[in-house]
């Protein structure tokens, strides 16, 4: 009766070292949501990228909104990409997806995720993406040709400006209280706002639902400004950054974003030297910022 036993012992360690290698585990699929002026195809890399270091993983790039139609007011956008990512995610409903957003597409995941019922999102890595309201000059404002930062909430705190994406986050700290009462996406979904936010309470147990939320950013990013709004940072009156840790809505954990940190589940990296246009393609940011939270 001696040779069962020594099977079992035998047929365990085989099942250790041939059933459970790295490349063989079952890494969640992961959804791509891309930028403005963008396509789900120039995530490509990216979703490559992926393949690479984790072969058989399934990558969704949801293409919608691309191009001009990214300049489309947020809600509309959130409840477009909403749909799309709530099918993915049924499908793979006990496992749970990961959801990488880039630029504004991190702003349009951060919406999804804390608006739409029922998601399974275990990680969401959000990719150099105005988490705290944009406040600085970019090539992406050349819709409003005749208007500098200082000027723009003119025209973008209106219903008209509301109707443009960026009119959606733009945070302009000379004008807060304008901020606040015109603002119809991120003085919501940040609870800054002075309108009515029924939603507020399910839009933070929603956040906090989440396993992990990875934060990317950089000094060099050049378009997201200050480039600490990846980092939920804001500019003060005096255009002086303040760290999410210091702000009120963060002390009051009025979105959640305190819970998840003392859990251990707030992750804020940066790396020197990115572009924005670099973030999704450069090799090293995937593979020390984006791969080890890919699980
Ligand atoms: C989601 O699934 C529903 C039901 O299967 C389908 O009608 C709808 O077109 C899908 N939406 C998207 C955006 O994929
Ligand atoms: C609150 O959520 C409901 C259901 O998702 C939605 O229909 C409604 O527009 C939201 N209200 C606001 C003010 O965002
Ligand atoms: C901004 O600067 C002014 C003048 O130096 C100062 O009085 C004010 O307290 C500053 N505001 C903040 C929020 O630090
Ligand atoms: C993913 C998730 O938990 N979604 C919830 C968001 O909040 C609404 C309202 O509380 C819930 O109905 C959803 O289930």
């Amino acid at each position: 009766m001696q040779a069962p036993s020594w099977v079992f012992v035998f047929s365990v360690a085989l099942l250790g070292s041939v059933v459970l290698p790295d490349t063989a585990r079952a890494y969640r699929p992961v959804v791509i949501v891309h930028g403005i002026l963008d396509s789900a195809l120039a995530l490509f890399h990216l979703r490559n990228a992926i393949l690479e270091a984790h072969p058989g993983t399934e990558v969704y790039m949801v293409a919608m909104f691309q191009d001009m139609k990214s300049a489309w007011p947020m809600w509309t956008q959130v409840l477009g990409f909403g749909n799309a990512i709530k099918n993915i995610s049924d499908i793979h409903k006990d496992q749970g997806i990961n959801i990488i957003g880039y630029s504004q597409g991190g702003l349009i995941s951060r919406g999804v995720i804390q608006s739409v019922d029922d998601l399974n999102v275990h990680t969401f890595i959000s990719l150099s993406s105005p988490q705290g309201g944009q406040y600085g000059d970019t090539s992406y404002l050349f819709l409003f040709p005749h208007y500098l930062k200082d000027s723009l909430y003119k025209i973008l705190y209106s219903k008209f400006g509301q109707t443009f994406s960026v009119g959606g986050y733009w945070r302009d700290p000379h004008h807060l209280d304008l901020y606040r009462s015109t603002s119809q996406y991120l003085a919501l979904i940040n609870q800054e706002t002075r309108l009515p936010n029924p939603n507020a309470t399910s839009y933070k147990t929603n956040l906090t639902k989440l396993k992990k939320l990875v934060l990317i950013g950089g000094p060099e990013d050049g378009v997201i400004t200050p480039w600490q709004s990846a980092h939920f940072g804001n500019f003060d009156e005096n255009e002086t950054v303040v760290p999410l840790t210091e702000q009120d809505s963060y002390k009051n954990d009025d979105s959640g974003l305190r819970t998840l940190n003392e859990r251990g589940d707030l992750v804020l990296l940066e790396m020197a030297g990115i572009t924005h246009v670099k973030w999704h393609v450069d090799p090293t940011v995937f593979r020390y910022l984006i791969q080890p939270y890919l699980s």
